[in-house]
Formats: structure tokens, sequence, C-alpha cells
């Protein structure tokens, strides 16, 4: 199921731990549980490998949903650009981890684990 991706403003705390996500307002209604998923972001005739990250992020404090998207090939869609997203395959919970480190090799395992899902 694809849903308008509608881009919201960041805190740039993505880009400062080496993920940079694109920040989605959630679309109501979404029927998801939280947690990590891969999926697709597309934009245009263009789709983009993506994992997600959808939910409270207690590695920052933060109890309120966040939806995000870490796009696999880098690059980073402007805000005006009409986007979609998909949801394919979760992934994992999440999960508060001791370090900001831990949660960095994490991204990366699950970067791994989306080329898998979307790829397979
Ligand atoms: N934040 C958490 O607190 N716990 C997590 O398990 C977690 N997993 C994530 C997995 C992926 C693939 C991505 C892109 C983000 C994840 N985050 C997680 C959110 C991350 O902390 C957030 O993107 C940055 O803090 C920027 O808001
Ligand atoms: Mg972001």
């Amino acid at each position: 199921m694809m849903y308008r991706g509608e881009v919201v403003h960041g805190k740039g705390r993505g880009t400062r731990i080496g993920f940079p996500t694109l920040n989605f307002k959630i679309p109501d209604p979404f029927p998801y549980e939280h947690g990590i998923y891969a999926g697709w972001v597309s934009a245009g005739d263009r789709r983009y490998e993506a994992v997600f990250h959808y939910g409270p992020i207690p590695m920052f404090h933060e109890s309120d949903p966040s939806l995000e998207a870490f796009l696999l090939d880098g690059v980073m869609l402007q805000k005006h650009s009409e986007i979609s997203i998909e949801f394919i395959k979760k992934l994992r919970e999440i999960k508060m981890f001791r370090t900001v480190h831990e949660l960095t090799e994490q991204i990366g395992a699950d970067i791994q684990e989306a080329k898998k899902a979307l790829n397979s």
C-alpha cells in the first residue's frame, strides 16, 4: 500500500549521526505497528530503496512517533517533490542502545537486511 509522503523538517540529527533521513508527516490513517521497515520511497518516475523508522526515538528521548526514511543510495530528495512511501517488510522493533555508535552499527545492519528484503 502506498501513502503520500509529506516531507517535514527534521532536526539535523540524522545527518550528525551519519544517516540523514527524510522526515514525513505521519499519514492518517497509517495502519502499521511501530518498528523499522524496508520499503520504497517514490518520487517522479523513480523509486528508491529505503529503510524507515516509524515510532518513538528512545535514543534521543522522543516519545512522539516519528516517520523517517534513509535512502540506501544516499540521495536526498527535495521537499517540493511529490513523494510516496511504501512499507514492504518489518525488520525489527525500535530499541534503546547503550551508545549512538551501537545504534549506527545496527542501522548499518538494517540497511543490509533491507537490501535483501527489497531485491528478493
Ligand atoms: N532510534 C532509536 O532510538 N532506536 C532505534 O532502534 C532506531 N533505529 C533506526 C533504524 C533506522 C534504519 C533509522 C533510519 C533510524 C533509526 N532510529 C532509531 C532513529 C534515529 O535515531 C533517527 O533517525 C535520528 O535520531 C534522526 O532523527
Ligand atoms: Mg531526518
